[in-house]
């Protein structure tokens, strides 16, 4: 561990621009199988090149967000060891894909993601149903509450921008169980971006509304998704806040399994991922802040986000990688 100006222990700032080949890697995997209509060998492809480059990475690695529990998941599962063994101990977050159906589809913004933490610093959320609420960075803290109603966040964040009410856009993911939610919104005059898939895409675009047309996520996504955009948020700034959907007594054990005592509790972005995190993004398909991978003649080229916490550094990384690399099937 290295250490900060004021003492805190932070990750080891090489990392930060390591990790980028971790999500370069699997996004550049999953987009040759955009459009495909197979979600599944999307993803598979997406987390075997993701697990590759993870264990080319100098760090004692454990996965506490990953593709599922180990009987289900075959690799990249919550608990798997990552990285060579040696160097720092860290705890991963990831989704090789997050956004299957939209790639397979080969709609807007699916990304390859990962988030990197202090051992002990990420909440190890079980996959289930998470609610969550999410503004960009700039507000006065508490602007937004997850039991407030959405009208009330909605008039509470366009008087703090400074806007009318119907200048504001949020993003839902367009299921039926937030009919109520959706209906809500439009009755108060804010505008709706429904998104099929891609929540942690949907959170990161609250950080730069001029750019994505969206002020503020609202809704139930899953729980592991929601790790990952607070990590993300922790690391650009923002608000989010979130809880679990532990109905029935099989969550609520599942949960209480992996250190959750109260089942109703709301988690504040720090809860989630505390400390020095560091995170990465590289677009599959093309999105509203990050482009997809694109495949040309010389070379193949990936777009992503890289940032770290400690630092609010967010360094925004065009690569192109020349045929005949790890990147495209060939040599390492
Ligand atoms: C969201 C979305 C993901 O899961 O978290 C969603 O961001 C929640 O689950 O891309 P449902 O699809 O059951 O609503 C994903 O779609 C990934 O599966």
């Amino acid at each position: 561990m290295g250490s900060d100006k004021s003492g805190e222990h932070v990750l080891d700032r090489v990392l930060t621009l390591e990790i980028v080949r971790v999500t370069e890697r699997a996004a550049v995997a999953a987009a040759r199988l955009r459009g495909r209509g197979d979600e599944h060998a999307a993803d598979q492809v997406a987390v075997d090149a993701m697990r590759t480059e993870l264990n080319s990475l100098q760090i004692r690695g454990t996965v506490v967000i990953g593709e599922g529990e180990r009987d289900e998941a075959p690799m990249l599962f919550i608990g798997e060891e990552v990285g060579t063994g040696e160097g720092q101990e860290v705890d991963i977050a990831l989704d090789p894909l997050e956004g299957t159906t939209i790639c397979a589809k080969s709609l807007p913004n699916s990304l390859a993601v990962i988030a990197m933490a202090e051992k002990g610093s990420l909440l190890n959320a079980p996959d289930v149903y998470m609610d969550k609420i999410a503004i960009g960075p700039g507000f006065e803290p508490g602007l937004v509450d997850i039991d407030a109603s959405p009208e009330d966040n909605i008039k509470k964040l366009a008087l703090a921008k400074g806007v009318p009410v119907d200048e504001i856009t949020a993003c839902i993911l367009d299921r039926p169980r937030h009919a109520r939610v959706i209906e809500a919104v439009r009755d108060c005059g804010a505008a709706i971006r429904l998104i099929g898939d891609g929540d942690v895409a949907g959170v990161i675009h609250t950080t730069n509304p001029e750019e994505t047309g969206i002020d503020i996520y609202i809704g139930i996504g899953g729980a592991p998704e929601g790790v990952l955009a607070a990590a993300a948020l922790r690391c650009i700034g923002g608000q989010m806040q979130s809880r679990l959907i532990l109905d029935t007594d099989e969550k609520v054990a599942r949960a209480a399994r992996m250190g959750i005592e109260d089942p109703k509790r709301v988690y504040s972005m720090e809860d989630m991922a505390r400390g020095d995190v560091l995170f990465s993004a590289t677009g599959v398909t093309d999105g509203n802040m990050l482009l997809g991978v694109k495949f040309e003649k010389n070379c193949i080229r990936t777009d992503s986000l890289v940032m770290r916490s400690s630092t609010k550094t967010v360094r925004r990384i065009s690569a192109a990688h020349s045929h005949g690399n790890k990147f495209t099937g060939g040599l390492t």
